[in-house]
C-alpha cells in the first residue's frame, strides 16, 4: 500500500458527501502528510458547498467538488459504500474507515470497525507506519475523534481513545478550538428546530423507543438543515428509559432519511440493513426511496419491537 502511494503521480483524497468532521478531517490529515513529498495532491469532495462550521480544518479552502481527470490514486475516508464517494472512479483505490458496514470496494481497504473514529484508524496507520504527525495533522485527526465519541461520552471509549487524545494533544491538536467549533457554535435555526422537535417527540414501547419526525414544512419555518436533525436524535437517546432513538425525515424530491441511534444493546446497523441502510451498532441511517412516511415509521417500529426483549 505505501509503494502504491509512493508510485502515485497524483492522489485525490476523497471525502463522503456532505461531510462530518471524522471524513474530512481524516481525509485533511492525509492532505497534510501527502503535500511534505507530493507535488499534486487534491482533496475532493462531492458536495459543493460543504458546512462551514467545518471550515477550522487545515485545508477546508483547498477542497473541490471537481475530480481530477489525471487522477492515478484514490483514497477515500469514513465511506462506508462505494455509493459515498459520490462519484465513478474506475483507478486504484484505498479505502480507510470504521463502519461495520463497509463494503471493501477498494483496492486496499484498512478498516477497523472497532475504532470510535475513522482519524483512530488513521492515526493508528500513521503510528504503525512511524510518519510524523504534525500539527494540523494531529488538530484534524483530533477533531473526528472528538465528533464520533461526542466529545468523548460514548461508553466504548478505551484507553487507546484517550492515549490517541493525549498524544495528539503533544502532537498540537487544540482542545479548545475544536470544542468550541464542534460543540459551542450552534445556530438560532438549529435551536427553533430543536424546540419544535422536541415538541412532537413521541415516546413508544414503553418508553423504551423515540419517535422524531421532521417534513419540509418544518425545515422551511425554521430555516435549519438536515444535520441539525441529527444532534437532536443524538440527545435524545439521553433520556433515562430511551434504548433507541428513530429519526425519520422528509426528503425534498420524495422518500425519506432514517437515522437511528441505539445504546448498543440493539445493533442499529443490522436492523436498518434490510432497507439498504448501513453504519454502526449505535449510529446507523438509510435512504428510503418511494415510501410512504407513516407506513415505514409503522415498519421500522414493528422492527425495534421484535429486538426489545
Ligand atoms: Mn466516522
Amino acid at each position: 500500500m505505501l509503494s502504491l502511494i509512493d508510485s502515485s503521480k497524483h492522489v485525490v483524497l476523497i471525502a463522503h458527501e456532505h461531510p462530518d468532521v471524522d471524513s474530512l478531517g481524516s481525509a485533511c490529515a492525509f492532505y497534510s502528510h501527502l503535500l511534505r513529498s507530493k507535488t499534486k495532491v487534491t482533496l475532493f469532495c462531492a458536495t459543493p458547498s460543504i458546512d462551514q462550521k467545518l471550515s477550522f480544518l487545515p485545508w477546508f479552502d483547498e477542497v473541490t467538488d471537481k475530480f481530477p481527470s489525471d487522477a492515478d490514486l484514490a483514497i477515500s475516508f469514513d465511506c462506508g459504500s462505494y455509493s459515498r464517494l459520490g462519484i465513478e472512479y474506475e483507478g486504484e483505490l484505498i479505502n480507510f474507515d470504521h463502519h461495520i458496514s463497509n463494503e471493501y470496494y477498494g483496492t486496499y481497504n484498512c478498516i477497523d470497525t472497532n475504532a470510535l473514529s475513522t482519524t483512530q484508524v488513521l492515526y493508528e496507520w500513521f503510528v504503525a507506519k512511524t510518519i510524523k504527525i504534525n500539527g494540523k495533522m494531529a488538530n484534524a485527526l483530533y477533531a473526528g475523534l472528538l465528533d464520533d465519541t461526542r466529545c468523548f461520552s460514548a461508553p466504548s471509549c478505551t484507553n487507546a481513545v484517550f492515549d490517541m487524545a493525549h498524544s495528539l494533544i503533544q502532537a498540537g491538536a487544540n482542545h479548545a478550538l475544536c470544542v468550541e467549533a464542534l460543540f459551542h457554535s450552534h445556530s438560532l435555526a438549529s435551536f427553533r428546530l430543536k424546540a419544535e422537535m422536541l415538541k412532537r417527540m413521541k415516546i413508544v414501547h414503553d418508553g423504551r423507543v423515540a419517535l422524531l419526525e421532521v417534513d419540509q414544512a418544518l425545515f422551511a419555518s425554521s430555516g435549519a438543515f438536515l444535520r441539525d436533525c441529527k444532534a437532536v436524535v443524538d440527545e435524545v437517546l439521553s433520556l433515562k428509559t430511551v434504548q433507541m432513538a428513530l429519526l425519520v425525515v422528509e426528503l425534498k424530491r420524495g422518500g425519506v432519511k432514517v437515522s437511528l441511534r441505539s445504546d448498543g444493546v440493539i445493533n442499529a446497523a443490522e436492523l436498518l440493513h434490510c432497507y439498504g441502510g448501513g453504519g454502526h451498532r449505535i449510529r446507523a441511517g438509510a435512504r428510503i426511496m418511494d415510501v410512504d412516511v407513516e407506513e415505514i415509521v409503522k415498519t421500522i417500529l414493528i422492527d425495534i419491537q421484535k429486538e426489545l426483549v
